[in-house]
């Protein structure tokens, strides 16, 4: 459509009709939207024909990258022979079924079940409603209560905005829910005061042990978190922390879930980001890279442990679009492409080291506080003086200036307030890494004469 209608005129569409997901619509109006046009690879292009590395894949999402045919392709041939058709009443179609198998396949030897979603948001509303009725099914009805982290991100669905830990998401429409409960984050540069990293990741990681101490682990069904936190500012725990955190989940009985909709398919190396920290969840949420974001959808991930009891009991719960073929087919094929394109082993040998290289690099820099790197997801802290760690009084202010000097310069990265977050898709070139860190350092070489 957008071939044949005049374009020019989009943002004044958008800005009279379209109310867009976490935004200042006001400001957002006045400043008028990006109209993005096209993809290919890591670029996107907008309609006035300005080019930008998207070292965001999007939204954390197009690992494969843009403008994939074979994609189109396949989809295009499965809508001709099957548009739609429900999983529901005793029926599947082949590409869901064949993506079960395949998604499951990358997951460990003790996750072989997944139940799909069209959203990672879906698969948090999903997980959560799974983890009570397998407590009750195993005659356990009072483990009802959820403990996730604050600043970690699963969603915006009530449930998932409850888990989250995000204050701005809770303090609109009286989040969270009953009995969800928050521990601190692993952000050793923010709170680790003067303990070590390691040091630090087992002290925040035993916050769950006071917890359970606190309501009872009898009481509690799951504790959630994402293996890095993405949203909250691509926070890598020190190497203590998620072995301490699995030790506690096995010790006081209760359901370990890895929320894997940023870190799965590739993003850190591994397959899955519990595989990089050598951990095994009972339940896991993907969507994003599960598609590369080419159509929408997920899933939960579901162990041996959780299935089995799951399996004898009708669970109540599913979407119109669970299993869709045409999603399925537009994950299959992109799964087919990680695979045979040996993305994750990319991202673990070759380019993945390459960036790190780059990113790292920022450390010496004035305003930098600290870099973190695993894959290609990567997280840089400013920091008004690198030697004590003191941050600016307006961290967000500093990460927006930033942020708008790289996309000025055709670089597109996420600010998370004061850290500087990247997610390239997982086929970006060496010359593209190096214009993302020649773009970004000009920008934080202006912010700092600016804010120092
Ligand atoms: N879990 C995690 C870890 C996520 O990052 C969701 C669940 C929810 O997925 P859906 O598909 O329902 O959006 C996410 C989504 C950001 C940003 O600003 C991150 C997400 C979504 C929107 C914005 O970094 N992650």
């Amino acid at each position: 459509m957008t071939r044949t209608a005049a374009l020019s005129n989009i943002a004044a569409i958008d800005a009279a009709h379209h109310i867009h997901p976490f935004s200042d619509m006001k400001k957002l109006n006045e400043a008028g939207s990006r109209v993005i046009a096209r993809g290919e690879g890591s670029t996107i292009i907008d309609t006035n024909g300005k080019r930008y590395l998207d070292a965001f894949a999007g939204l954390w999402c197009v690992n494969i990258g843009y403008g994939r045919t074979e994609i189109a392709d396949a989809v295009r041939a499965q809508m001709d022979e099957l548009p739609y058709y429900n999983t529901f009443f005793g029926t599947t179609t082949p590409p869901t079924a064949l993506l079960a198998q395949k998604v499951t396949a990358h997951a460990g030897p003790n996750i072989n079940h997944v139940f799909f979603t069209n959203s990672g948001s879906e698969a948090t509303d999903t997980w959560f409603r799974m983890a009570r009725v397998y407590w009750a099914a195993l005659g356990k009805p009072e483990k009802t209560h959820f403990i996730s982290r604050r600043n970690g991100y699963h969603g915006s669905t009530v449930a998932g905005a409850s888990l989250g830990g995000m204050k701005y998401m809770h303090e609109q429409g009286s989040l969270p829910i009953e009995k969800i409960h928050h521990i601190g984050q692993p952000y050793w540069y923010a709170e680790g005061a003067d303990l070590t990293p390691e040091e630090f990741g087992v002290t925040v990681a035993r916050e769950l042990e006071a917890k359970l101490d606190e309501l009872g682990a009898e009481n509690v069904a799951a504790f959630v978190a994402e293996p890095i936190q993405g949203a909250g500012g691509v926070i890598v725990p020190p190497s203590t922390y998620w072995p301490e955190i699995a030790r506690i989940c096995k010790e006081r009985d209760i359901l370990l879930v890895a929320d894997e909709v940023i870190c799965g398919f590739g993003r850190t190396g591994s397959w899955f980001g519990h595989q990089h920290f050598g951990f095994e969840p009972d339940m896991a949420p993907v969507a994003k890279g599960l598609s590369s974001g080419y159509l929408p959808v997920g899933g939960v991930l579901v162990s041996d442990r959780v299935a089995s009891v799951i399996m004898q009991t009708d669970f109540n719960h599913g979407y119109t679009y669970s299993g869709h073929p045409v999603c399925a087919v537009a994950a299959l094929e992109n799964l087919r492409i990680i695979e045979e394109e040996k993305l994750v082993e990319r991202v673990r040998d070759d380019i993945g080291p390459y960036f790190a290289k780059a990113w790292h690099a920022f450390t010496d820099h004035d305003l930098v506080g600290e870099t973190q790197a695993v894959g290609l997801m990567a997280g840089l802290q400013m920091a008004k003086d690198k030697k004590t760690r003191e941050r600016f009084e307006k961290p967000d202010a500093i990460g927006t200036w930033v942020r708008n000097h790289c996309v000025e310069n055709g670089l597109i990265l996420r600010a998370t307030g004061d850290r500087m977050l990247a997610s390239p898709p997982l086929i970006i070139t060496e010359e593209e890494v190096d214009f993302m860190a020649k773009t970004l350092k000009a920008a934080l070489d202006a912010a700092w004469k600016e804010w120092k």
